[in-house]
């Protein structure tokens, strides 16, 4: 098989960088190792950007997620047992988010594709990568017992933080930079109706919690648990009594608990590979860079990644010119580090550390009062929550 862009992974970025050379002309395979159900079964982000919301609809996707996705003008912090209120919407100057799932996301990218009869193969074992120092890179898999080769101009690593693409690159050709958290997210999705219109990040000596939603009767909680925790030993009262313990009296009151749809311990990584483009293989996503989830950057990260690899290709195409291409690590990677400041900098003032104490904990409110009563430090954070600009090439 041959084709202009073999892209492996079929979660969120690769999907919507298919969907976009689609749109622009552009022949492209996804080559995912997983089974569509198995992608789709995995509960992950929330929160979109502006910046996303925009691509789905460059990529003709947005039809379900701006009918159903919640719009979200503002943020509410919790500390010394009462909530604050960021203002968005008033800080940015109009900027807001929009509450849709990940899932969701997913389910109308495998939508569109399948109705555009364009090619993805699941359930793909031994995908390799070759040849992309060069002009004829190639793709191998085995799938039913057989060995197949895709031919291609270029590859896109959209395989997440455990793919092969990044492993693939020669280890003196990359940097990482990483950061791993001593404690994980304990999450539980179920049907019962949030317990506030926007969304809680609550700092208490106990640890953190968020409140989020994935629609009007169906909630996404999180407690901070320690790293080493395991989910069996978490029953659904347990849950319940323990994110109770991190609200304030009114949400506590307002609190419905129901049996839990899923529940599983996410660990918190930052992480960063430089450069992300090697020859012919350049990584877009969680391939290339990972941020904890408190500022709800992940999923943002991957679709800005891809909004600008397709738009580099097609300059490649249409102009015969790889200039863009060029210049597609250095710009994806100025604003990655600046969303993985924000998520670190969101994560350490609102998590409970080994080292944190009752200074620290002290510390941390002094941080969190003045940064509600400043305007200037509510709109760098509201600025850096609704998402920092795309640039040009
Ligand atoms: P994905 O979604 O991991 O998709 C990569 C795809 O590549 C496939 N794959 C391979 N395919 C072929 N050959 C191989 N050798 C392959 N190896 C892997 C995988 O099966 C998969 O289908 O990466 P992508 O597209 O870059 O999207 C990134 C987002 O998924 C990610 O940034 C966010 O979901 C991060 N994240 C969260 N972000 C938030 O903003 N809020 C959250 O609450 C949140 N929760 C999470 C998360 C990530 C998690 N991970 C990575 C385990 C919770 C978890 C558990
Ligand atoms: C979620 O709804 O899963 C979610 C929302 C906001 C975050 C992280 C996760 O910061």
């Amino acid at each position: 098989m041959r084709t202009q862009v073999a892209i492996i992974g079929a979660g969120p970025a690769g999907l919507l960088l298919g969907q976009l050379l689609f749109k622009a002309g552009i022949d492209n395979v996804i080559i995912e190792r997983q089974t569509g159900e198995y992608v789709l079964g995995r509960i992950r982000a929330g929160v979109l950007e502006q910046v996303t919301m925009d691509l789905l609809a460059r990529a003709g996707v947005d039809a379900r997620a701006k009918a159903e996705g919640l719009p979200h003008e503002g943020i509410e912090l919790l500390f010394k047992g009462a909530r604050h209120r960021i203002d968005l919407l008033g800080l940015t100057g109009g900027k807001q988010v929009t509450v849709y799932g990940q899932t969701e996301v997913t389910h109308d990218l495998m939508n569109a594709r399948e109705a555009e009869g364009l090619t993805t193969i699941y359930s793909a074992s031994q995908v390799s990568l070759h040849g992309f120092d060069g002009e004829r890179p190639t793709v191998r898999y085995e799938k039913n017992g057989a060995t197949h080769e895709i031919e291609c101009d270029f590859i896109a690593g959209c395989d997440g933080y455990h793919g092969v693409s990044r492993a693939s690159v020669p280890s003196g050709a990359i940097h990482t930079y990483e950061k791993v958290y001593p404690f994980g997210w304990l999450g539980v999705l179920a049907d019962v109706p949030p317990v506030s219109h926007e969304l809680i990040y609550a700092n208490t000596p106990r640890g953190f919690a968020l409140c989020s939603m994935r629609s009007p009767t169906r909630s996404r909680y999180y407690v901070q648990v320690p790293v080493d925790e395991r989910v069996e030993d978490w029953s659904d009262e347990a849950f319940w009594n323990e994110l109770r313990l991190r609200l304030d009296p009114e949400a506590r009151d307002h609190l419905v608990t129901g049996p839990s749809l899923e529940k599983s311990i996410a660990p918190l990584r930052s992480f960063v590979a430089e450069p992300m483009r090697f020859g012919r293989l350049f990584l877009a996503g969680d391939a290339a860079h990972i941020v904890p989830p408190t500022g709800a950057k992940g999923l943002n990260l991957a679709t800005a990644d891809v909004g600008y690899l397709s738009r580099a290709l097609e300059v490649f195409y249409r102009e015969h010119s790889a200039s863009a291409l060029d210049r597609y690590s250095e710009l994806c990677l100025r604003r990655i580090w600046k969303a993985e400041r924000f998520s670190w900098w969101f994560t350490s003032l609102m998590h409970r550390f080994p080292d944190t104490g009752e200074f620290g904990q002290k510390i941390q409110e002094a941080e969190l009062d003045y940064l509600v009563h400043s305007r200037a430090a509510s709109t760098s954070v509201a600025e850096n929550y609704v998402g920092l600009p795309l640039e040009d090439f």
